[in-house]
């Protein structure tokens, strides 16, 4: 299994590119996120692919037999990270296809693209990449950070030609992403590989409780406007509510109180509400629902709230086609059909789905740990995920698609 140690290998290294040292911290368009793009870029160009940079930072591999009388396979992932990251989250689907596509005579024209942008860390919002990859780039570039820059002067201070081409090419007929489970579920079945159906919804939240800061010792408990005790009892009734509600997951994933001293009173709070399920009528019922419990909880204390949100994003279903590829070519490699999933994390398959027919290829998740540096794959694991993905190539190699590129760009 070299080319799977390899690419292991690979993923440990660019793991090492961080803005905090001692862990994997890489936002969009941070220092660190340039010396990947720059080792990325030459395991692309040994593999034979035409690399560029495009206007929202992805980087772009097209193989030499690409051009327009040719359809296209889409391969790839992002390369940021959330902070404190693990290993292998993004990157392993772009490190892995390189590696796929190394393999000499490749049956079809390919386009590795690493997205520069999925978790939503530094914008609060998360498909950057994807978003500008399927031409909806112009809405992002107003986005401010938490330093008040914008998306469009971040990328110009990073030297992204933001005119370059970003779209997807008319003759790309299909995206496939590998990434790993980032849950329990194939450890839970013993098993190395599963195929996604379908990708959870997200709504994601930033709330910001406004009561009274004032001093700690002189104030009365009935006279407080404690912003700080009006989200942590709210917090406590969002665990309760997504417990109730089977398949539903609500994380509050940050909060900030201020002034943030021992003996002030907080008066204001910002915290982030992320809400998911299958079901999108079901997520957009509790999302409205927590944020009726903030007002609630909030008012008993005498504090606002006020809400932004940051994104709603509905569950995409994968192409049927595609799933049914890369679930024979998953047993042909395997020796076993992998199961069929849904994805609760969200991933850049979703945004493109709306462009071109999209899969995803899970692997293996051991411990079932992610978003954390144990973050961790099996080597015998990304070998069979690295079959499969030849394996899907090879089938595409075998048959013309001109009338689903028609179709997929109806
Ligand atoms: O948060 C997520 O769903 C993914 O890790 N971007
Ligand atoms: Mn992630
Ligand atoms: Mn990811």
């Amino acid at each position: 299994m070299p080319g799977a140690r390899r690419v292991i290998e690979r993923c440990r290294e660019l793991a090492t590119f961080t803005e905090v040292a001692g862990e994997t911290t890489r936002p969009f368009l941070c220092e660190s996120a340039r010396a990947v793009q720059g080792l990325v870029r030459q395991w692309m160009e040994s593999a034979g692919l035409e690399v560029r940079l495009d206007g929202m930072g992805n980087l772009r591999g097209v193989s030499a037999r690409a051009d327009a009388s040719t359809t296209r396979l889409l391969l790839g992932s992002h390369l940021d990270t959330v902070p404190r990251a693990g290993a292998f989250d993004g990157v392993l689907g772009v490190v892995l296809a390189i590696e796929a596509v190394a393999a000499d005579g490749l049956p079809i024209a390919v386009e590795v693209i690493g997205f520069s942008e999925e978790e939503g860390v530094r914008f609060r919002r998360p498909f950057l990449g994807s978003l500008a990859a399927v031409g909806r780039g112009a809405e992002l570039h107003g986005l401010r950070d938490a330093a008040g820059e914008t998306v469009a002067e971040a990328l110009r201070s990073f030297g992204v030609d933001a005119g370059a081409e970003t779209g997807l090419a008319p003759e790309a007929a299909a995206y496939v992403e590998v990434h790993i489970e980032q849950g329990p579920v194939l450890e839970s079945l013993d098993r190395p590989l599963g195929v996604v159906e379908a990708i959870a919804g997200q709504s994601r939240y930033t709330l910001r409780f406004v009561g009274q800061s004032n001093h700690a010792g002189t104030t009365p408990m009935h006279l407080r406007r404690d912003a700080l005790a009006a989200a942590a009892a709210w917090l406590v009734a969002v665990e309760g509510y997504a417990r109730s509600e089977e398949g539903l997951v609500a994380t509050v994933g940050r909060v900030e109180a201020r002034p943030g001293a021992s003996n002030i009173i907080p008066g204001e709070v910002t915290a982030t509400l992320d809400v998911r399920h299958r079901d999108d009528a079901v997520r957009e019922r509790a999302g409205q629902e927590l944020l009726t419990r903030a007002q609630t909880t909030a008012e008993r204390r005498g504090v606002a709230v006020e809400v932004r949100v940051e994104l709603a994003q509905a569950a995409v279903a994968m192409d049927a086609e595609l799933v049914g590829m890369l679930t024979s070519a998953a047993a042909e490699a395997t020796g076993s059909t992998p199961p069929r999933m849904t994805s609760g994390a969200g991933h850049d398959a979703m945004i493109v789905a709306g462009r071109v027919p999209s899969a995803m290829l899970f692997v293996r998740s051991p411990g079932g740990l992610s978003h954390h540096p144990d973050e961790t794959v099996r080597t015998e694991d990304v070998a069979a995920a690295l079959m499969t993905l030849r394996g899907v190539l090879r089938m595409f190699g075998e048959r013309s698609t001109p009338e689903r590129t028609e179709a997929a760009h109806a």
